[in-house]
């Protein structure tokens, strides 16, 4: 069996094979490369998406919305065929209900978030994603599934 990683084999423990359309899918956990840390983690969303939903309903349930802050896209313009420019930012706090302004650093289209974890990125600009501020990348940017919801020891007491 070959164990040579291509774009379209990558590694099973990598996170996201740089230059690629694949996405991301670091998990946070004790001994993880993302471990729990109040404050660390950012995730951005769409109150349009379910996926989104998924990502902030976690994050409710679980008691880390003092832990995880959001910022959220506009539900338009939507992107081309293939997602360009995607999901933009509010220009200001009352441009759409419920839209805000990139938090973390002011973009205007979320993109620029994904080209600054790999600026060869050539996949879709989806929410939800999760950003990690003190290793500067992106977690993940697929929705929760049950594996992925964080320890009960990553809640707040
Ligand atoms: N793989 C993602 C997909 C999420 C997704 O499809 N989000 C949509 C909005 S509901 C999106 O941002 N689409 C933008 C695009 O595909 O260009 C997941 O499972 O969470």
């Amino acid at each position: 069996m070959s164990t040579t990683s291509t774009p379209s084999n990558p590694p099973p423990n990598r996170i996201h094979e740089p230059g690629t359309a694949d996405g991301w899918h670091g998990v946070i956990g004790p001994g993880s490369a993302f471990p729990p840390e109040p404050g660390r983690y950012h995730l951005y969303i769409g109150l349009f998406c379910p996926f989104a939903h998924r990502a902030n309903l976690v994050r409710h349930l679980c008691g880390l919305t003092q832990l995880i802050d959001v910022s959220v896209v506009m539900p338009y313009p939507k992107g081309d065929e293939k997602g360009w420019p995607g999901w933009r930012f509010a220009r200001s706090e009352d441009e759409y209900p419920g839209a805000t302004r990139d938090a973390l650093f002011g973009s205007a289209y979320l993109h620029e978030v994904y080209f600054r974890a790999d600026k060869e990125y050539k996949g879709r600009y989806s929410v939800p994603l999760l950003w990690d501020k003190k290793a500067g990348t992106i977690v993940n940017n697929v929705a929760p599934s049950p594996s992925a919801l964080p320890a009960p020891s990553t809640r707040p007491t």
